[in-house]
């Protein structure tokens, strides 16, 4: 995957590119990377990269024959690649964008500043625009560094042994189980029993319904989105009759919590 990026602030990816899995995967030339300073592309004695909207208002947007010569130089060393530009307009980013995205092997990043980017540079030479969420940014390039990393992370051979892409959260869109490491006792909690049992099955299962429960308390839409199969259905079934054995169980209280009154 070869990533070019489009920005008037190229430092800002200095320490991005030479950290952890992203700087691994750039030594294994997994990736390349490389930035293009849009004001290099600025043709006037100030060297300038932004311009006053046509029409009035307040803010300023990216002067647009800097931009276009920039991602023009970016396609023509790289003809066949993708020309992403980052806005609050575009799809929103999620993992099956990052997975589309993996498959791919050339993206130019087009980071915009100010108020944005000219409307005829989006029409002519952007390919599709991504949003990383629904908030204003000062620049594109921070979401540029998350799709990177979002991406690198998904190619063959970027992360270390242990570490593996299948099992992260939203690739089958259930959250993570719960993880513990050393000591078996922090701080008076303790590890539950059964990870240190070393019966697989039991620890496989524990994890299922640990990852379950978490979706189910913290992101309920990603488990009416998900597909269950039948191992999962039943725990959310025996789940639904330990309730309902709680709740029976209050009559016999004697309340009238059940009466409705
Ligand atoms: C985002 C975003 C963003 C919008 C860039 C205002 C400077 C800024 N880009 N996802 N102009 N959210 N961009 O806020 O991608």
């Amino acid at each position: 995957m070869n990533f070019a990026v489009l920005t008037i602030f190229p430092e800002m990816f200095d320490l991005f590119w030479s950290h952890g899995i992203v700087r691994r995967a750039i030594e294994k030339k997994r990736i390349s990377a490389h930035t293009v300073n849009i004001r290099d592309f600025a043709m006037d004695r100030h060297k300038s990269t932004d311009d006053r909207p046509f029409g009035g208002g307040c803010g300023m947007l990216m002067k647009t024959e800097p931009m276009a010569a920039a991602i023009r130089s970016a396609k023509i060393r790289n003809p066949a690649s993708q020309t992403i530009l980052l806005t609050p307009q575009g799809r929103r980013f999620d993992q099956n964008l990052a997975y589309a995205l993996a498959s791919l092997n050339d993206l130019i990043l087009v980071c915009g500043r100010y108020e944005g980017v000219d409307e005829r540079i989006c029409d002519t030479l952007i390919d599709f625009e991504i949003s990383i969420g629904d908030y204003v940014l000062t620049g594109g390039e921070l979401p540029a560094m998350i799709i990177m990393d979002a991406v690198t992370r998904l190619l063959p051979d970027t992360l270390g042994g242990a570490e593996s892409a299948e099992k992260d959260s939203f690739s089958d869109t259930l959250l993570e189980h719960a993880h513990y490491t050393r000591p078996r006792s922090f701080e008076e909690i303790d590890v539950p029993e059964v990870l240190l049992s070393g019966n697989h099955r039991a620890i496989d299962k524990w994890r299922l319904e640990s990852s379950l429960i978490r979706t189910f308390l913290k992101r309920p839409d990603l488990l009416e989105k998900k597909r269950l199969d039948s191992g999962e259905i039943d725990i959310l079934k025996k789940w639904c009759l330990d309730i309902e054995k709680i709740i029976r169980s209050q009559s016999l209280h004697g309340t009238d919590a059940l009466s409705g009154s």
